[in-house]
């Protein structure tokens, strides 16, 4: 009998025995070499390699809790999600995710395309690199995979099959938790602020009541808005990218959701990147990289616009949904949302558990005072002035606002 006939979290010698019990990949002489190297919050991720064929795999294993903490039960079905997820995705928008193996609901796990060749996004960003096509294939998987799916362009009773099939309660709880709720009340206490800006914090976000009404708005927006599969945790590190390509990963907080959850994900974890490279000392600048990051910004918004009225022009089914302005209407509301959730991630990421290496890694305390206050600024204007929000320009303006005060 196979000792994987029962779910345990794998150790690295686990995922070699299985890798080659369970994938036509390797052969069963074949010396293995296995890594974990996962570095997000939640999953085990391992890379197994025969270094004699130079064939490898990722294999990725939920466990019933959080890496991050104990704190988060988490049902193990979420692999199942990620890797139906991905498969949709990259029917969707094809090239933009990794191609998926296959998937095992026993020891929860999926096997997919090893991306040894990428780079994540966010620590690349971290070390200022530039990646000219980003905008242009971010915006290509946005829209595909967010249009798409909606009541715009699906059947609506496919639509409300799919709402169903991919409710993700408990992946979902975990967001309006740390997105929604805990940065404005610390109901858990583990907001853990950095020091020297607590005082700071205390006042400009725990003690905005006008703050606190938006997001509570928000936050009701999220749960109820079944708009489109959302890919639900779109941030810089959970995008592949190399020089000529992009790949998406991470689907495991997919549902129906708001569409600009994701588009105003890309978006602050973009403005990090410029707050990173802003701190730095000057001298270790890397000449154009923030005005790179700024003109990303707004292609990332602006190329969004365009495709997305492109497709809907194309795809477009429901008969109302063809109704002269409608199209404009309903991306306006796609925008406003996309500037709210930009700032809602903002302030998560600094104030919030789940904090983000870009701000963590400025070692100098006047300059990380410095970043977290540019952004936590800027993010309660995206919040609260977010009906006046339409363009990358505006975004761009918003977030610069506080930097030449
Ligand atoms: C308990 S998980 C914390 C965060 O990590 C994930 O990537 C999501 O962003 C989540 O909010
Ligand atoms: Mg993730």
């Amino acid at each position: 009998m196979s000792k994987f006939e029962t779910y345990f979290l794998m150790s690295s010698a686990d995922v070699v025995e299985y890798a080659k019990e369970k994938l036509d990949l390797f052969a069963t002489d074949a010396k293995l070499e296995c890594a974990e190297i996962g570095d997000g919050n939640l999953n085990y991720v391992f890379r197994v390699r025969d270094p004699k064929t130079d064939t490898s795999v990722i294999i990725k294993q939920a466990g019933d809790t959080a890496r991050i903490s104990d704190d988060f039960k988490l049902s193990t079905e979420r692999i199942k999600i990620e890797s139906e997820v991905l498969q949709l995705e990259g029917k969707l928008a094809p090239g933009r995710v990794p191609d998926v193996y296959f998937y095992d609901g026993v020891m929860n796990c999926c096997a997919m395309e090893d991306l040894s060749d990428y780079v994540i996004l966010r620590q690349a960003l971290i070390e200022q690199q530039q990646f000219p096509l980003f905008a242009d294939h971010i915006t290509t998987f946005l829209v595909n995979t967010l249009l798409l799916t909606s009541d715009v362009v699906l059947e609506h009773k496919q639509k409300k099959q799919m709402v169903k099939k991919y409710i993700n309660p408990e992946l979902c709880e975990i967001t309006e938790d740390l997105v929604y709720t805990e940065p404005y009340q610390d109901v858990r206490g583990r907001n853990e602020l950095f020091s020297p800006n607590r005082e700071w914090i205390e006042r400009e976000i725990y003690g905005d009541t006008e703050l606190h009404l938006e997001a509570a708005k928000c936050k009701f927006q999220f749960m109820n808005h079944a708009q489109a599969l959302i890919h639900g945790d779109l941030h810089t590190g959970s995008v592949f990218i190399r020089l000529d390509d992009t790949k998406v990963i991470d689907p495991e907080f997919a549902f129906y959701g708001p569409m600009g959850y994701d588009i105003g994900n890309v978006i602050a974890n973009l403005l990090f990147a410029w707050a990173h490279a802003n701190a730095i000392d000057e001298s270790r600048q890397q000449p154009g990289f923030l005005a790179w990051i700024e003109q990303t910004v707004v292609e990332v918004i602006d190329q969004f616009k365009e495709k997305f009225l492109k497709s809907w022009q194309e795809n477009a089914t429901d008969v109302m949904a063809k109704e002269s302005g409608f199209a404009t209407w309903y991306l306006s509301q796609v925008i406003e949302d996309t500037a709210a959730v930009t700032g809602l991630e903002m302030i998560r990421r600094i104030v919030g558990l789940a904090k983000v290496k870009d701000i963590t890694s400025i070692e100098d305390v006047e300059q990380r005072i410095n970043a977290e206050r540019i952004c936590l600024i800027a993010a309660k204007r995206l919040i609260k002035e977010r009906a006046t929000i339409r363009s990358g320009i505006d975004f761009l303006s918003v977030f610069k606002g506080r930097v030449s005060q």
